[in-house]
C-alpha cells in the first residue's frame, strides 16, 4: 500500500464523518480513495480501475470527464459566481433552466423552485403541498402519505416522508402529519399473489389510508416511480395506473419524487412519462448535473403554481443555493448534451434492451432470486432457495460480502440488504455492458463459493 494513501486513511478516519457509515467497522477496513474518473470509470488511489455501476450515486448520468460540463461552470463563475433568487432578483442561468425543464416536463408543469439537493426538494414539497391546501381554504389538509422503505431524502422532512425505519429510529421521526403504506414490493412481500393483483391490492392500500384519516386531513402523497435506495423496487404494471386513479378520485396531490428516475434513467426525461401518470409536482436532484454540481428543484403543475402565485402572499421558504448559477449552467449545458447526442433514444432502444437481455440471464445463477430490470436501475435478489425465495441468515452478510466481492472485480455494484442493485451512467457502450455483466456473475459466483464455507 502507497504512504499516500496510509496517510489519507489516517486523516480520513481522524477528522471526516462519513454518511451512513458504521465508523468502527470503516476503521477497521480502511476508506477506499477514490480520485479519478473517465467515462464509466473511477480509479482508487492504489490504481484499481473499476466500472462504475452505479453511476456515483445514481447521479453521474453523462458519466465523468466531460469537459463540457466543466467548462460550463467555469465560464458561468468567471461571469457571476453567485447571486441570489430572493428579494425580487434572478439570474439568467435560472431563468433558462426554469423554461428548459419546463419544456422536458409533462404537459401540465412549467414551474420550477430550485433547491441544493434531493432532500431540500422533499422539505419544499411538504411546506408547499400544505400552503396550497391552507391557501385554498383546507387548512387541515396536512398529511402526506408515503411508502414503507421508500427513500426521499436525509433531512427531517426528507427523512420523515421516506419509509426506512432504520432512520425514523434515530432522531424522534417521523415528524407529525405523515404516515406510511405498504410497498409494491411483489419479490419480497407478494408472497402467492400474482403480480398484477398484488400491485392493484398495494395501491388500494393508499384508499385504505385516506379513508382511514379522513379525506378532508390528508395532502398529497409522494412515491419515487421505482424505489431506488429501498434496493431498485419496479411496481408490477398495474400500480400506477391504480395509484392514479385513487389521487384522482380523492382529489389528493400526486408526488412523483424523480430524484433518480428523472433526466434519462428510463430512457425517458422524466420516469412520470415513461409510467404515465399526472403528478402534481416532481422533486428532482442528482442526474439534472449528472452530478457534476449539486443541484435540487420541485417541479410545480400550473395548477399548484398558479394557486401559490394568485392567492399566496410571501411563500416563507428557500436556501442559498437555491438555483445557484454555476449550478444551473452546468445543469443547461447536461440537458443539452443529453439533446445533442441522442442519449434517449440511445438508452430507450439501444442501451437499456441490450442490458436488460444480460442482466436477466442472471436469474439462472443458482444464489440468485430474480433478476429484474427498468431502464438502467435493476436488481438481483440473493436467495438461498430460489422457490421458496428465502434469505441467506442474517449473520451472514451476504449483501455486504457480493458487494466487496464486487469491488474487488472491478465492479461497484450497490447492496441493499441482500439485493444487489446497479444504475450505470447512461452513456454505458455494450462492450461495457458486457464487461459489467461477466463480472456480475463472477461475483456471484465467488459469493456462491464464499457462503459455502460459511
Ligand atoms: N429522493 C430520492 C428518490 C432519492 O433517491 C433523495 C430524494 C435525496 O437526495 P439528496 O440529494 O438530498 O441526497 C434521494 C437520494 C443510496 C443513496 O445509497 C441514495 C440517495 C442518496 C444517497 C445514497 O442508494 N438518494
Amino acid at each position: 500500500m502507497n504512504k499516500e494513501l496510509k496517510n489519507w486513511q489516517k486523516l480520513d478516519s481522524e477528522h471526516h464523518l462519513h454518511p451512513f457509515t458504521d465508523h468502527g467497522e470503516l476503521a477497521e477496513k480502511g476508506t477506499r480513495v477514490i480520485t479519478k474518473g473517465d467515462g464509466v470509470y473511477i480509479w482508487d488511489a492504489q490504481g484499481n480501475q473499476i466500472l462504475d455501476g452505479m453511476s456515483g450515486l445514481w447521479n453521474v448520468n453523462l458519466g465523468y470527464g466531460r469537459d463540457e460540463l466543466s467548462k460550463a461552470a467555469y465560464e458561468q463563475m468567471q461571469e457571476l459566481p453567485y447571486y441570489n433568487n430572493f428579494f425580487q432578483c434572478t439570474h439568467p442561468p435560472a431563468i433558462e433552466l426554469s423554461r428548459v425543464i419546463g419544456e422536458l416536463a409533462p404537459d401540465h408543469l412549467n414551474h420550477v423552485f430550485f433547491t441544493g439537493s434531493g432532500s431540500e426538494s422533499n422539505d419544499t414539497v411538504l411546506r408547499m403541498v400544505r400552503y396550497y391546501w391552507s391557501l385554498l381554504g383546507h387548512p387541515n389538509k396536512q398529511i402526506i402519505l408515503g411508502r414503507n422503505n421508500a427513500y426521499h431524502g436525509s433531512t427531517v422532512a426528507g427523512a420523515s416522508l421516506g419509509g426506512m425505519t432504520g432512520m425514523h429510529q434515530q432522531g424522534g421521526l417521523p415528524i407529525p402529519g405523515i404516515d406510511h403504506i405498504q410497498q409494491p414490493y411483489w419479490y419480497g412481500e407478494g408472497g402467492d399473489l400474482d403480480p398484477d393483483e398484488f400491485g392493484v391490492n398495494v395501491a388500494r392500500d393508499l384508499e385504505r389510508a385516506i379513508e382511514e384519516h379522513g379525506v378532508e386531513n390528508v395532502a398529497a402523497f409522494i412515491a419515487e416511480p421505482i424505489q431506488g435506495a429501498g434496493g431498485v423496487i419496479i411496481p408490477p404494471d398495474s400500480y400506477w395506473p391504480e395509484v392514479q386513479k385513487i389521487c384522482d378520485r380523492y382529489g389528493i396531490l400526486l408526488i412523483a419524487d424523480e430524484v433518480i428516475t428523472g433526466f434519462g434513467r428510463l430512457g425517458e426525461w422524466f420516469g412520470s412519462t415513461f409510467y404515465k401518470i399526472k403528478p402534481d409536482m416532481i422533486p428532482f436532484a442528482k442526474g439534472v448535473t449528472s452530478g457534476y454540481l449539486p443541484l435540487g428543484g420541485v417541479l410545480v403543475s400550473d395548477r399548484v403554481a398558479g394557486t401559490i402565485i394568485e392567492e399566496g402572499g410571501e411563500f416563507a421558504h428557500g436556501f442559498t443555493y437555491s438555483g445557484h448559477p454555476a449550478a444551473c449552467a452546468v445543469a443547461l449545458k447536461n440537458i443539452e448534451l443529453i439533446k445533442k447526442e441522442n442519449i434517449l433514444d440511445s438508452v430507450k432502444h439501444s442501451i437499456a434492451p441490450y442490458l436488460r437481455d444480460k442482466w436477466l440471464s442472471l436469474g439462472d445463477h443458482p444464489i440468485v432470486g430474480e433478476a429484474r430490470i427498468k431502464g438502467l436501475m435493476g436488481a438481483i435478489e440473493l436467495t438461498n432457495d430460489k422457490v421458496k425465495r428465502s434469505r441467506f441468515p442474517s449473520d451472514f452478510n451476504t449483501g455486504s460480502l457480493c458487494r466487496d466481492i464486487s469491488i474487488k472485480n472491478g465492479l461497484v455494484m450497490r447492496a441493499v440488504g441482500d439485493s444487489m442493485i446497479i444504475a450505470p451512467p447512461l452513456i454505458i457502450n455494450h462492450e461495457e455492458i458486457d464487461e459489467l455483466v461477466d463480472k456480475a456473475r463472477t461475483t456471484l459466483d465467488e459469493t456462491q463459493e464464499a457462503v459455502q464455507k460459511l
